[in-house]
Parts: structure tokens; C-alpha cells; sequence
């Protein structure tokens, strides 16, 4: 294919695109749509009506599509996402989707569809349970965030593969939505009038900004391995039986805790946010229950991953040395504590916020799950030191 000029996609460009490419014939009768529901590209679907052969074709556009062209926003995200996705298609193939085509001129990626899946946000809301969801996460956070850091991958490639990710927007937005503006009377924040008081008091907890300061700084400087930087529930695909990590072009060279608790802050978003979706309480307690399980699962799976790979796969000379290993995994569970309630709080005050709670109908319900959200990531953020084991982290959850 000749490379070409920058445009937008349009349903028909999105077609012919894919028949230049060769994965559809040029007599094919294709039935196009977009389906993206995310803040900033445009993702269509592509299938062909007779062989029922099917692509997923996904644009960046040179803007956050949320805000508009008044956000200009660099394209080489998509370059990083599809350059991220291959990489972890070596370390975990069957958690990402495949990668067919990336154009960097164009900003394209052509992947494998994936519409047997459903994103898991959704699947949560609708109050679905996946037995290998917490497996799948917990083996793809050990496997990408060990197999690219100091101590499974060679340290001074390390390096040059941070270069490679370096990605300074896409982090801004993160160090601008998720770090600093709900925590001041920023024009980028967006909640409702009754959250008013709960946004001031937020304003001037000088307890919590002193935490948040030190995680922002610890999101700005720890290069410590090649995160998603996004992975919340809306960046996992899920059926039954299997699990997809989609869309990692927020990527770079961050903090291992990112990744862990972006997944921790969107699981308990649900366990919020269910008060007002499930109406039995047996049947709330039951789902909430299994929301627990999840995190609980996930980070001992993540846990004893990542020490099996430290001890058959490190590249440290040190890693032999008795408890520096649990050292390591405890300063990864203080930082994903403190990123999950940054994460939290967020999606409350800041500007992108999330379904689990916007869906709720009564505007009380809603409210009280906004509330309780902000109350949780507080606690997170401020006693995470304290909160040293999983029963530690329930106990919060439960108390709060
Ligand atoms: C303008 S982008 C808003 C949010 O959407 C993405 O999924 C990231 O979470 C980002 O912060
Ligand atoms: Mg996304």
C-alpha cells in the first residue's frame, strides 16, 4: 500500500482502505460501522456480508474527540498503541487483540475484531461475572510490567525502549485529569451542582493534597517499566472464557503501580456505583462479593507471577538476595493503592467520568455513590502506607 497523507476516515474510506490493503477483495460486499465509544478515535468495523471475514479498523484523530478540535492531541499515540499491543502480544498473546496493519501517516491500526466480546464496564453494570477475568489481568499485569522492567528485560535496552514510548501528551492529559485538576477549582472539572460542597471540602484537604502531590511525582518520575496507562474497565474485552486488554495509547515508561490500580479503582467504581443498579440487597451483597473476589484474585495472581518470573526470568544480579523481592511487590501495592484512590476521585470531579456511576437513574442514589467513591479514593490515597495486605485494603472498602 502507497503510503499516503494524513485524512479522517469515513465509513467508505474505512472499506476501501482495507481493500488496498488486501484482506478484503474488491468485489466484497462490506457492511461498515463506528463503534468507538472512547474519548479520542475513531473505531470502525469492518465485515465482509458473504465470508463473514471481519476487521476492526481504529483512526486517532489529530484532537480529543471528547472535547473537540480545540484539544489538539499528537497521533503518535496510535503508533505507540500498536507498538505496545505487539509487545505484549510477545509476552501474553492471548490476552490482546492481534495487530494486522499499523500506518503511522495515517494514524491506523487494523486488529482483530473482537465482537464476540463485551467491554467489561458494561458486562459489570449488567451485574455479569467472569471466572478468568481477575486470572487474565493478574498474569497480564505480572507478565508486561515484569517482562519490560530492569529486572526482566535487559537493562540498558530498557532505556532505549522508554525512548521509543516516550509519550509526554498523553501523560499530561493523566498528570492534568487524573493528578491535579479535581483537587482545585480547575474549568476542566465537571460534576453537578449538588457535589458543590463535596468538591470544596476536596479543595482544601491540604491532608490529601500533600499524598496526591507525592503520587503525581511519583506518576512524573518512576520509569519503572512499560505501562498501559490506561486499563481501566473499558480497555478490557471479555467473554466466558477470555479476556482482551485493548487500547494502551496512554503507554510509556511508568510506575508499576499504575496499571494494578487503574484496575483496583475501576472495579470498586462498580462496587460503588452498584447501590444503585442492583435493588436486592442479597443479590447486591452477592455481586459486591464477587467485585472483592476479583481484586482479591487478581493481585495474588499478579503476586505470584511476578515472583515465578523473578526467579526463573531476572536479569538483577540482586534478585537472589532473601526478601528484596517482597519489598518490591510491597511498594508496587502502596503505589496501586494511592494511584486506584487518585483514579477514583477522578472519574467523580474530573472531566471523564464513568458509566457505572452516571447510569444510575435516582439522582439521590447517584449522589451517594458519588460521595462514597470520593470517601473511598481518600482513604486509599491517605492511609495507603498503612494498609499493608489485601484484608487491609477490604477492610477499608467495607468500612467506608
Ligand atoms: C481527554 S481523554 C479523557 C480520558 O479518557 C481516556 O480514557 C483517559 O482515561 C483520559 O484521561
Ligand atoms: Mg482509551
Amino acid at each position: 500500500m502507497q503510503a499516503r497523507e494524513y485524512e479522517e476516515l469515513t465509513l467508505e474510506k474505512a472499506a476501501a482502505y482495507l481493500i488496498e490493503l488486501g484482506l478484503f477483495s474488491s468485489k466484497s460486499i462490506l457492511e461498515t460501522k463506528e463503534i468507538g465509544d472512547g474519548n479520542l478515535n475513531y473505531v470502525f468495523h469492518v465485515k465482509d456480508r458473504e465470508s463473514g471475514q471481519s476487521y476492526v479498523i481504529k483512526q486517532a484523530l489529530p484532537y480529543a474527540k471528547v472535547v473537540g478540535e480545540s484539544w489538539p492531541l499528537t497521533l503518535d499515540r496510535a503508533r505507540i498503541e500498536a507498538e505496545a499491543l505487539k509487545q505484549a502480544g510477545e509476552f501474553v498473546p492471548h490476552l490482546v487483540p492481534k495487530v494486522f496493519h499499523n500506518d503511522q501517516e495515517m494514524a491506523i491500526t487494523v486488529m482483530e475484531d473482537l465482537s464476540d466480546f463485551m467491554i467489561l464496564r458494561k458486562a459489570l453494570i449488567d451485574g455479569n461475572t467472569y471466572p478468568n477475568l481477575a486470572k487474565d489481568i493478574g498474569t497480564f499485569l505480572a507478565h508486561t510490567l515484569f517482562k519490560t522492567s530492569t529486572f526482566g528485560y535487559n537493562q540498558q535496552a530498557a532505556k532505549q525502549l522508554a525512548v521509543l514510548y516516550s509519550n509526554p501528551e498523553l501523560c499530561k492529559i493523566t498528570e492534568d485529569l487524573v493528578f491535579t485538576d479535581p483537587y482545585f477549582d480547575h474549568d476542566t472539572n465537571n460534576f453537578s451542582e449538588a457535589l458543590q460542597p463535596t468538591a470544596e471540602v476536596l479543595w482544601s484537604d491540604n491532608e490529601l493534597k500533600r499524598e496526591v502531590a507525592k503520587l503525581k511525582h511519583a506518576f512524573l518520575t518512576k520509569s519503572e517499566a512499560l505501562i498501559h496507562g490506561d486499563l481501566h474497565t473499558g480497555s478490557i474485552f471479555i467473554t466466558k472464557e477470555k479476556t482482551k486488554v485493548i487500547d494502551p495509547e496512554f503507554a510509556f515508561y511508568g510506575p508499576f503501580g499504575f496499571d494494578v490500580g487503574a484496575f483496583i479503582a475501576n472495579i470498586l467504581l462498580n462496587f460503588v456505583a452498584q447501590a444503585g443498579h442492583i435493588e436486592d440487597e442479597n443479590e447486591l451483597t452477592t455481586f459486591r462479593s464477587y467485585l472483592l473476589s476479583v481484586i482479591e484474585e487478581t493481585w495474588t495472581v499478579f503476586e505470584s507471577e511476578f515472583k515465578i518470573l523473578w526467579e526463573n526470568e531476572s536479569v538483577e544480579v540482586f534478585h537472589k538476595v532473601p526478601n528484596y523481592v517482597d519489598d518490591v511487590l510491597a511498594t508496587i501495592w502502596e503505589d496501586a493503592l494511592g494511584f486506584a484512590g487518585c483514579k477514583m476521585i477522578r472519574r467523580i470531579i474530573g472531566l471523564a467520568h464513568v458509566a457505572d456511576i452516571d447510569s444510575i437513574v435516582s439522582d439521590s442514589a447517584r449522589l451517594s455513590a458519588q460521595q462514597t467513591a470520593i470517601k473511598m479514593g481518600r482513604a486509599l490515597i491517605v492511609k495507603r502506607t498503612k494498609l499493608k495486605t489485601l484484608n487491609d485494603l477490604l477492610n477499608i472498602v467495607k468500612e467506608v
